[in-house]
C-alpha cells in the first residue's frame, strides 16, 4: 500500500491516525498537492491528498472513506466508532467543520491575496466556524463527552487534529476561545504514537 500524503493537512493527518490506530503501519510518501506531483495525478483525478493506493492498485481518495475502508475491512481492530456510533460521528461532525473552515481560509487566502480573505463576509464566517466549532468541542471535552479513556475514537482524533492544526496556522489567533480542556485531552494522548507521529510540520 503507498499512502500519498504531505506533513501539513489536516485530513491527511485524520488518515493516517486512523490507518496507526487500526494497526496499519505505512511510510507516507510525501507529495505536494499543489506541484501537480504524478502519481497523485494518476491516483486522485482531484489530486489531492490524502489519497491511500491499496496493494491492488485501487486508489482510495477522501480521508473519511479512507477510515470507511478501515472499519469496513478490519473488523477484528478496535473500532474507531465505538459502541455509539452517533454520536462519535456528530462530535466528528464538529471537528471537521472547524477542519473545512481553517484549510478553506488559507487556501482561499492564496487567491484573494494581497487582499485578505478572513475580512471578507466569507472570510467573517469561516472564522466564527473555527471558534463556535472549537467552543462546542471545549464543552464536549469539559463535560466529558469527548474523553481520552481507552481507545481515542474518530471524535477525540478529529479534535486533536482540529485544535493542532489551528495552532499551526493561526497560532495565537485571538478570536480563538481559551481550551484548556481540550489541550487536557490532547497532552493525555500526546505521546500516543498516532498523535505523535503525525503532528503537522
Ligand atoms: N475532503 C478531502 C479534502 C482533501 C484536501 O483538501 N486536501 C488538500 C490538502 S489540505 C489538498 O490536497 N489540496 C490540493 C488541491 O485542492 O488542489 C479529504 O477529506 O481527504
Amino acid at each position: 500500500m503507498q499512502l500519498l500524503a504531505n506533513t501539513t493537512s489536516p485530513y491527511v493527518r485524520l488518515a493516517r491516525m486512523a490507518l496507526i490506530e487500526k494497526g496499519v503501519e505505512i511510510e507516507p510518501t510525501i507529495v505536494d498537492p499543489w506541484a501537480d506531483d504524478p502519481r497523485l495525478r494518476e491516483a486522485n483525478a482531484a489530486t489531492r491528498v490524502p489519497t491511500l493506493v491499496l496493494d491492488d492498485g485501487t486508489p482510495l481518495a477522501e480521508s473519511l472513506l479512507i477510515v470507511q475502508w478501515l472499519e469496513a475491512t478490519r473488523p477484528d481492530a478496535p473500532s474507531l466508532l465505538g459502541a455509539d456510533a452517533a454520536s462519535v460521528l456528530s462530535r466528528t461532525g464538529v471537528a471537521l467543520g472547524v477542519i473545512d473552515a481553517a484549510v478553506h481560509t488559507i487556501i482561499i487566502r492564496k487567491v484573494t491575496a494581497p487582499t485578505l480573505f478572513d475580512d471578507t463576509p466569507v472570510g467573517v464566517r469561516r472564522r466564527r466556524s473555527m471558534r463556535e466549532g472549537m467552543e462546542r468541542l471545549e464543552a464536549m471535552a469539559s463535560s466529558g463527552a469527548l474523553s481520552a479513556s481507552g481507545m481515542p475514537r474518530l471524535d477525540v482524533l478529529a479534535a486533536i487534529d482540529a485544535l493542532d492544526y489551528l495552532d499551526f496556522r493561526f497560532t495565537n489567533a485571538p478570536w480563538l476561545p481559551d481550551m484548556p480542556a481540550l489541550r487536557a485531552l490532547a497532552g493525555t494522548l500526546a505521546q500516543r504514537p498516532s498523535v505523535q507521529r503525525t503532528r503537522p510540520h
